[in-house]
């Protein structure tokens, strides 16, 4: 049964959790992935939303999509980095919430990705919201009841 905290949690919108876009480390569609594979590495993460001039979401990217792109039979070619568009390599299918969704629904996107981009009602990309904010309001909240 859900205790009447859990649903405050639940029901809360997610506004306030979000790490906003300006934070966020990202690429743009038309870039190359030799400039992808720098910011990625730079960055230390291992997945980063890709997004339009208009700052709408386009796709995700890692390192790992990069890699493949270059794995030749006896080598990794890395001269071809140059050519690659990101658009070409990128994961568009993309678990997505809206600014106006609650924490439940988080919750139930985060258990299969580690991060979660957030738009706006335009579609304009405002953020993320991570596997490491949700699991703290959940401890907080877990916490309160005892
Ligand atoms: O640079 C980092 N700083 C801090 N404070 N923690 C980091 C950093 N890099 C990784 N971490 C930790 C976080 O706990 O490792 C976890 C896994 O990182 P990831 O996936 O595999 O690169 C991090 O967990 P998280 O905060 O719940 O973030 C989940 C995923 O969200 C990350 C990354 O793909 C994405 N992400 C988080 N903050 C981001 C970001 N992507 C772009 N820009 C950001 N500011």
């Amino acid at each position: 049964m859900i205790s009447t905290n859990n649903r405050a949690l639940l029901d809360m919108p997610i506004k306030d959790f979000i790490i906003s876009s300006e934070k966020v480390a990202h690429v743009q569609s038309g870039n190359n992935a030799e400039h992808a594979l720098l910011v990625l590495t730079k960055t230390g993460y291992s997945s980063i939303p890709v997004l339009d001039v208009k700052y709408r979401l386009k796709g995700l990217l890692s390192t790992k999509m990069i890699t493949e792109s270059i794995l030749g039979l006896e080598r990794i070619e890395y001269e071809k980095l140059a050519e690659i568009r990101v658009d070409d390599v990128m994961n568009h299918d993309v678990a997505y919430l809206k600014i106006t969704d609650t924490f439940r629904r988080a919750l139930d996107l985060v258990i299969n990705h580690a991060f979660l981009c957030v738009i706006d009602e335009e579609g304009t990309f405002v953020g993320i919201m991570t596997r490491r904010i949700i699991l703290k309001q959940l401890k907080k909240y877990m916490y309160q009841q005892n």
